[in-house]
């Protein structure tokens, strides 16, 4: 356990962060009765953090599709046959026009996603002078490449990358069933290189993909029972995509997405909780219950990794209707 400084906005010390939950614990918030649930996860988000101030993070493909995975979700896997033309890592000018323009926009922070099983070590290279190039604009940095050798996140880190993403995506149990080209251990293997080189962790699940309240809580417990809490926490509603084995799995009913929310909130008090695929499909009330719910950070612009993502103006009048403002770059 570690302890929290005390907010100075909170005259009651915040209590210590646990890494000790158990599925029931976790369950047990999935199952609390709505408002009780979301009054906790409020009450906490705000001992840690403005209510009133969200971060945006950009995202973009550096390398499309051709990814010899066979996760059941996605559009990229060689595997799946969806419409994604595949195409090999993109010019590092591509990168900074990207980036600019997110960067207008209001976004903190510039995501760079590969379609690869593990990255080799020349295209890793080439990644890390993108880095280095969107970090020289003001921009925090977060990559998603697959698998990493320990040396290749000290390479990462010393390059001055912020964060990186790996999904553990859902439960333990559940994985082989989306999953067969590797394993849950190898993800965690990969998320324990990427905190021990010194770099923020972003990891999170995908809902909606047929699993149970159980396997929520299951998988809600590994990521609040690492050593450290992720620093930042996506959850994605599937996005089902033509050609993939999920492509007809029913539409999640969206309460039970707050739901992930807020216990993922109360189980990880100071980790920004990330609304990200699947708003698209969300009404603007829906994403507003998650922001009261505990989510402090979404995937800003119009495109995701290859779906859409928010139509143009559509963001920016939600966050107007709430009063919520974009929070800045916080490193640089
Ligand atoms: N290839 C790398 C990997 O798998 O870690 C990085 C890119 S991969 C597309 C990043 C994450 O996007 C996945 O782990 C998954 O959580 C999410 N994702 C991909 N397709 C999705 C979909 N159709 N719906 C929701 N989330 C999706
Ligand atoms: C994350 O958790 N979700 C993002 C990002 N990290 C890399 C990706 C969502 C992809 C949605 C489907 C697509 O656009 O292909
Ligand atoms: Fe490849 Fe990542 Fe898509 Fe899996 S999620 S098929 S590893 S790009």
């Amino acid at each position: 356990m570690t302890d929290l400084t005390p907010n100075p906005q909170s005259p009651a010390p915040a209590p210590a962060l646990r890494m000790d939950w158990t599925i029931a614990d976790a369950l047990a918030l999935l199952n609390r009765p709505f408002n009780d649930l979301l009054f906790e996860a409020q009450s906490i988000h705000r001992q840690h953090f403005d209510p009133n101030e969200i971060q945006a993070s950009a995202l973009l493909s550096i390398k499309t599709g051709g990814c010899p995975e066979d996760c059941g979700y996605c559009a990229q896997s060689m595997k799946n046959d969806s419409s994604v033309d595949p195409g090999g890592l993109i010019a590092l000018q591509e990168v900074i026009e990207a980036a600019t323009a997110a960067k207008a926009q209001g976004a903190s922070r510039f995501c760079m996603g590969a379609a690869w099983r593990r990255p080799g070590n020349s295209s890793l290279s080439r990644v890390i002078e993108m880095i280095e190039a969107v970090r020289a604009l003001g921009l925090e940095t977060c990559a998603t490449l697959g698998m990493l050798t320990p040396d290749q996140a000290t390479r990462l880190k010393d390059s001055g990358l912020d964060y990186y993403n790996h999904n553990i995506d859902t439960s333990p149990e559940y994985y082989a069933k989306i999953i067969t080209t590797r394993t849950f251990q190898d993800r965690l293997d990969t998320l324990n290189h990427v905190r021990e080189a010194g770099i923020n962790v972003c990891s999170g699940v995908i809902l909606g993909m047929g699993e149970s309240f159980e396997d929520r809580a299951k998988m809600l417990r590994v990521l609040a029972n690492q050593p450290e809490h992720p620093q930042s926490v996506p959850i994605n509603l599937l996005v089902p995509i033509k050609g993939t084995p999920l492509e007809n799995t029913p539409p999640l009913d969206i309460f039970e997405l707050v739901r992930v929310v807020a216990a993922a909130r109360i189980m990880m008090p100071r980790a920004y909780v990330r609304l990200s695929a699947g708003r698209e499909a969300m009404s603007d009330e829906a994403q507003a219950l998650c922001f009261l719910a505990g989510a402090n950070s979404f995937f800003h612009g119009e495109q995701l990794l290859t779906t859409p993502n928010a139509k143009p103006g559509r963001d920016a009048g939600l966050l107007k209707r709430l009063g919520v403002t974009l929070e800045k770059p916080s490193n640089l």
